[in-house]
């Protein structure tokens, strides 16, 4: 019970409480560990009291890299991440973290305090008036408010549920301040909350659609697996390698799936992605969508003959693009359990030419790299893959580090440069491609694991939310961010068509940013600098970064993406 202010009532002294201590009881009861926000009207008191009670209380400098947080912490932690905003424009900057939240399937409540509600829904002009739960509708898995201190118990509950179970999302929880500011009897306050049973229970597949998938695959001539982050969120690594190895499936792993298997494993098709999907005639997706990262399943990426396998917890994401010819309805633990029990004895292997198909391209695939990433070696100035190779090898040498990428060629460059070995060990732009997740995702990687984290970042991408790398040192957290900075957006040398800069031009000293908050700072123009600077960095686990210096010719509009741009009179860019 909170230890609040006693009143004479009736009888005798009766204990009060109010919504602030019930918001931070209710979290607290369901082992919430951190909150990632920021304070103002009318939070400031839920965040202390929540640092007094033992939360940890992560202070950023702008609500949208709190919620990214708050995002990643979900991803990793398989728990929702907590994102608390004030009010109005502190709200809306918090939304697109929960949005992104919601479109890459991450678990996390943003709660949000609020005006008052009879003077916002009248319109009358309150400080930082906003219809905030309608908006939030939009944007969130579910969207929902308190009205009375006796339901923040059940909100909350409603709201960890909501995120959590099936496929997980983004939940909005809007609070208003007359309700953080509500007084109610302890006892009543105390016996309102309850902690959440089983906050993601497993649901198994049927098993008639466990042996249809089985015959499918037993039947292909070329089946393939694409592993998505849904399958490196549902935890099930030792089951997916066991169905991988003793299948014989080749797989693709999509970014964040990187380091579920090593990424050097001998059935890993991702150096030959492109034949992998063109010839494939029957897919299982495994926690992956066939959404534009996919093309969307067509022609002439995929095989159109190709029949289609998808594991999903979500039966709504079926046949969003193509027929699914064997639907497993589950979570990826349960369908794999299945598969692996019901598939016994050997009753699916992958044919060896097949194999030895997508082998022969992978290691052509792999030698052209290596031949490119050693030509720019010795390039001055220093290329993306010259700064990449550096960093991959000290990457090497710290498996246990987590890796942030955002960027458009920083974005493509590293995840082919950079293999991964354990699982959840990426976090990057993800299903959006969205720009600005950089800082807050690296945050939550440190807060949440303590180990070392190492962001990848393009000069843009890393301008939209550099402001953190003072939340970075002022928790003292061990993030080392390596900006390779070409000198724009896509690259630096665009010509200007007027007297002001190019529309993809910047110009920015970022080692010299962190240095006036503390941290340390290096400047890196050649692969050599590039991995002394990092390898110290990480060694010492303090706030970093590395501003390497990209030649600004080098970089391709829009990265890998560029066929997106529309065409129009432009033509033929
Ligand atoms: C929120 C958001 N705003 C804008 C964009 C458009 N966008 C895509 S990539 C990119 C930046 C690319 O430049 P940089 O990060 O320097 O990477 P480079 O290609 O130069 O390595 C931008 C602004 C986006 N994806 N997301
Ligand atoms: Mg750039």
């Amino acid at each position: 019970m909170t230890e609040a202010s006693a009143q004479a009532v009736g009888e005798g002294p009766v204990a009060l409480t109010d919504g602030i201590h019930l918001v931070v009881d209710a979290l607290k009861l369901n082992e919430v560990k951190t909150i990632y926000g920021v304070v103002g009207i009318p939070v400031t008191d839920l965040a202390r009291l929540a640092q007094a009670e033992g939360i940890r209380f992560i202070g950023f400098r702008h609500e949208s890299n709190a919620a990214h947080a708050a995002a990643a912490a979900g991803f990793l932690t398989g728990k929702p991440g907590i994102c608390l905003t004030v009010s109005g424009p502190g709200f809306l900057n918090g939304l697109v973290g929960l949005a992104n939240a919601t479109t890459n399937c991450f678990p996390m409540v943003q709660i949000s305090g609020s005006s008052e509600r009879h003077i916002v829904d009248l319109q009358r002009g309150d400080y930082e008036e906003l219809d905030q739960l309608a908006a939030a509708k939009n944007f969130a898995k579910a969207a929902y408010r308190i009205h009375r201190a006796e339901d923040i118990g059940r909100g909350i509950a409603r709201a960890l549920r909501t995120a959590a179970a099936g496929r997980p999302g983004g939940v909005y929880l809007d609070v208003p301040a007359a309700v953080l500011g509500e007084i109610i009897a302890a006892a009543k306050g105390e016996e309102s909350l309850w902690q959440v049973t089983d906050l993601a229970p497993r649901q198994l597949p049927a098993p008639e659609a466990v042996d249809r998938a089985i015959d499918l695959l037993a039947a292909a001539h070329r089946p393939l697996i694409v592993l998505g982050k849904g399958a490196a969120y549902a935890r099930a690594d030792a089951q997916l390698k066991e169905f991988i190895e003793t299948t014989g499936i080749p797989y693709v792993p999509m970014s964040m799936a990187k380091g579920l298997l090593p990424d050097d494993h001998p059935q890993s098709a991702a150096t030959a992605r492109s034949l992998a999907l063109r010839r494939a005639d029957v897919v299982m997706l495994v926690g992956a969508r066939l959404n534009w990262l996919l093309s969307h399943g067509d022609a002439p990426t995929w095989n159109p003959d190709a029949k289609f396998i998808q594991v999903d917890i979500a039966a709504a994401e079926l046949d969003s693009n193509q027929p699914i010819a064997a639907p497993l309805v589950g979570d990826i633990g349960s369908v794999l359990d299945a598969l692996i029990e019901r598939g016994k004895p050997g009753r699916i292997t992958a044919p060896q030419d097949w194999r030895d198909e997508l082998k022969e391209r992978t290691d052509v695939n792999v030698a052209k790299m290596a031949e490119r990433m050693a030509a720019a070696e010795t390039a001055h100035p220093m290329k993306f893959l010259g700064a990449l190779r550096s960093i991959r090898d000290v990457l090497a040498e710290h498996p246990e580090a987590y890796v942030v990428n955002e960027g458009a060629n920083a974005l493509d460059l590293t995840r082919n440069a950079v293999g991964m070995r354990v699982p959840r060990h990426r976090l990057d732009s993800g299903t959006w491609g969205v720009m600005g997740i950089g800082m807050g995702y690296a945050i939550a990687a440190a807060v949440e694991t303590g180990a070392p984290v190492v962001a990848i970042e393009g000069d843009s991408a890393f301008g939209f939310s550099g402001m953190e790398l003072e939340t970075i040192t002022r928790y003292r957290l061990p993030v080392t961010t390596v900006v390779l900075n070409n000198g724009g957006v896509y690259r630096g040398d665009d010509p200007s068509a007027s007297s002001d800069p190019a529309p993809t031009y910047l110009s920015a000293r970022h080692d010299l940013m962190i240095e006036a908050f503390g941290g340390t700072g290096y400047r890196a123009a050649t692969p050599g600098e590039t991995a002394a600077a990092l390898r110290r960095a990480i060694g010492a686990g303090r706030p970093a970064l590395v501003d390497c210096v990209i030649d600004p010719s080098d970089g391709t509009e829009s990265g890998r993406i560029g066929h997106l741009n529309p065409k129009g009179l432009a033509g033929n860019r």
